[in-house]
């Protein structure tokens, strides 16, 4: 396709006042922050507290991606599979020709051309977003590499990922009447759509994170898990850190946790053990492939940070502290009177006074949170004082781990390696976790939500476990990373959690290099191998008996209900589910009924 057609053909359907194409140089996006001022969708911090950074206030009914507005729309139904919406590609074209159809009247249509990778990097995938959102090209410019380079690479011929997105409210009507502006437009009427055989996105009416940054969750997960498919390699909803053994040695590992579940977190881990470093490499998006040696290889395609606020503070993430002490667009959390921002979470108490993030003054005693449990941070990575050394190359490293977990207040232990590679594929299929503010919907519910993947898989679920069973076929199994199981959110019968998390995880995580490196035995679990007795360094915790074996216990009557709702799950997928996945539930349920 070309790209300047495509770009005349999206104005002519908008009828924006104006086009104006992204450049990637600072003069332009300081023009667009000034901008974003004057139009009151941010408010300047202090520069003394906080330089360069700003506060956007959403509308209260667009705080969160929307997943029942969120759309794979294949040729086939059963191509988007039982856990994606579906509608009828030429339909659903019909509905968006409506809703877009002088959407952008008044506004300014902005092309923003952008890499999702390092430009030189052969894994690197470009895009291009139209969008009538200057909060949208501002967090583009944080989050992803967006260069005039691209346009050039895309005119020589390169392919690109074409994303067209628009708040849905125009400022002049059908009668040519002229309506102000509002700090944060926006338009109940969202969809966010994904055409994966002509690897299109089209997004309506939200402003928010990943329903309008498109090159996020819509093509660095939607459309780029079809592509991973199509071209041989995984598009994951996973963190990736380089640990550093007391040894010296050095392992790579990954981690797929569902949104608001610990991924950034653990991507800053600060280790609380002596000896061992943990370097940041990304926090949401991994892309994977088979390397010429059947390693997996794995790059974060992202260029900053767009975490979860509430929670974050010097006790539980020093790390991010630190990251966003700076340049930093922060949306939804609460004002302090000095200009400053706070959410729950940052300190143990709560100023005295704030604005929240509706804008209306709030006390403790206001009787609700000061700042929205979505609301979150957008920094680039280069603030990040963890970052690895190397990061400027952009240059793969080799897996040695892959981590799944979930929030799961009952029968997930601490950790848990699989057995094999299957059974690993079969612990990532199974997961689930307590849902959280991250999507609209019930908090609290259970949902499986296997490899984190649900509201982002591109195909049908049951062929995407078949692509990451297929990696085990490539060749020699011992070069694939090991896969594990872990939760930091198992309760005691009272609703306590019982593992402290956040820094205190480095414990597990130098567990699960001993298993790696094999100076760690294990001791076998229906589950898989967990620490024995010893293995596990909890020194210093304030931890009893009775906690670390509540962490680890295997409740069988519960572990034969939880069985029964993944063969629920599984049986939606009908014979689309692949034959391993069968089999390692039946030898779960085996290995359960012997305990009995
Ligand atoms: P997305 O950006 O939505 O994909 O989220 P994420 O997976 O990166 O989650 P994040 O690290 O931002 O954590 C979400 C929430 O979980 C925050 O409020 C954290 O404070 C909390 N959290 C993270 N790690 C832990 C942990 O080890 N234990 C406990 N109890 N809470 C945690
Ligand atoms: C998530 O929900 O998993 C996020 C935030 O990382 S968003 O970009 O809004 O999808
Ligand atoms: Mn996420």
């Amino acid at each position: 396709m070309k790209l300047t057609s495509w770009v005349d053909t999206i104005a002519e359907l908008t009828q924006p006042d104006q086009v104006i194409w992204i450049t990637g140089e600072k003069s332009q996006q300081d023009q667009i922050t000034a901008l974003l001022v004057e139009n009151q969708t941010f408010i300047p911090l202090n520069q003394k507290l906080r330089p360069n950074s700003y506060l956007a206030r959403t509308d209260p009914r667009d705080v969160a991606r929307v997943e029942e507005r969120t759309f794979i729309c294949s040729e086939n139904e059963v191509d988007a599979g039982p856990t994606n919406n579906w509608m009828d590609p030429s339909l659903m074209r019909e509905k968006l020709s409506g809703l877009f159809r002088g959407s952008m009247r008044g506004r300014v249509m902005y092309v923003i051309p952008f890499s999702m990778g390092i430009l030189d990097s052969p894994l690197a995938k470009l895009g291009v977003e139209i969008t009538d959102s200057p909060y949208v090209v501002s967090s583009m410019q944080i989050m992803t590499r967006v260069s005039s380079e691209v346009v050039d690479r895309i005119n020589s011929g390169s392919q690109f990922v074409p994303a067209v997105h628009t708040v849905g409210a125009p400022l002049i009507d059908d009668n040519g009447e002229r309506t102000d502006d509002v700090p944060w437009p926006c338009n109940p009427d969202v969809y966010v759509v994904q055409f994966p055989e002509t690897r299109e996105i089209w997004s309506h009416g939200s402003g928010y994170g990943g329903n309008s940054l498109l090159g996020k969750k819509a093509m660095s997960l939607r459309i780029g898990s079809v592509l991973g498919r199509d071209e041989g390699w995984l598009a994951e909803h996973m963190l990736l850190i380089r640990v550093t053994a007391p040894s010296g040695k050095v392992y790579h590992l990954a981690a797929a946790f569902p949104s608001a579940c610990g991924k950034t977190n653990l991507a800053m881990l600060r280790l609380t053990i002596p000896g061992w470093k943990v370097e940041t490499i990304g926090d949401d998006i991994v892309w994977i492939r088979p390397n010429d040696s059947g390693q997996l290889v794995a790059i974060n395609p992202e260029a900053g940070f767009f975490g979860v606020a509430p929670g974050t503070g010097e006790s539980t993430n020093q790390t991010a502290m630190d990251t966003v002490r700076s340049d930093t667009v922060f949306t939804n959390v609460a004002l302090t009177p000095d200009g400053d921002v706070w959410w729950e979470g940052m300190t143990d108490l709560a100023p005295s006074e704030l604005t929240d993030w509706q804008g209306n003054h709030w006390t403790p005693d206001s009787g609700h949170l000061a700042a929205h449990p979505n609301s979150r941070f957008c920094v680039p990575l280069s603030n990040c004082p963890q970052l690895i050394e190397d990061w400027k190359t952009g240059e793969p490293v080799v897996l040695d781990a892959i981590l799944f977990g979930g929030r799961r207040a009952t029968n997930v232990p601490l950790v848990a390696q699989s057995r094999s590679w299957e059974h690993g594929i079969f612990i990532g299929a199974t997961m689930a976790s307590e849902q959280t503010a991250a999507a609209e919907g019930p908090i609290g519910k259970l949902r499986r939500d296997p490899f984190a993947m649900v509201p982002f898989a591109g195909y049908n679920m049951a062929n995407y476990w078949e692509h990451w069973l297929s990696m085990g076929r490539i060749g020699d199994r011992s070069k694939l990373p090991e896969i594990f199981q872990v939760n930091w959110f198992r309760k005691s019968k009272d609703g306590q959690y019982l593992w402290p998390g956040f820094g205190e995880n480095s414990r597990v995580i130098a567990w699960i290099i001993g298993r790696i490196s094999g100076e760690l035995e294990g001791f076998d679990s229906p589950l898989g191998k967990i620490p024995s007795n010893g293995e596990l360094d909890l020194a210093g915790l304030k931890l009893s008996e009775l906690d670390i074996q509540k962490l680890f216990e295997v409740e069988p009557d519960s572990w034969t209900a939880e069985i029964n709702n993944i063969k629920q799950f599984f049986n939606e997928f009908g014979e689309n589910l692949p034959p391993e996945l069968n089999a390692e539930l039946v030898e779960l349920e085996g290995r359960i009924n012997r305990t009995k």
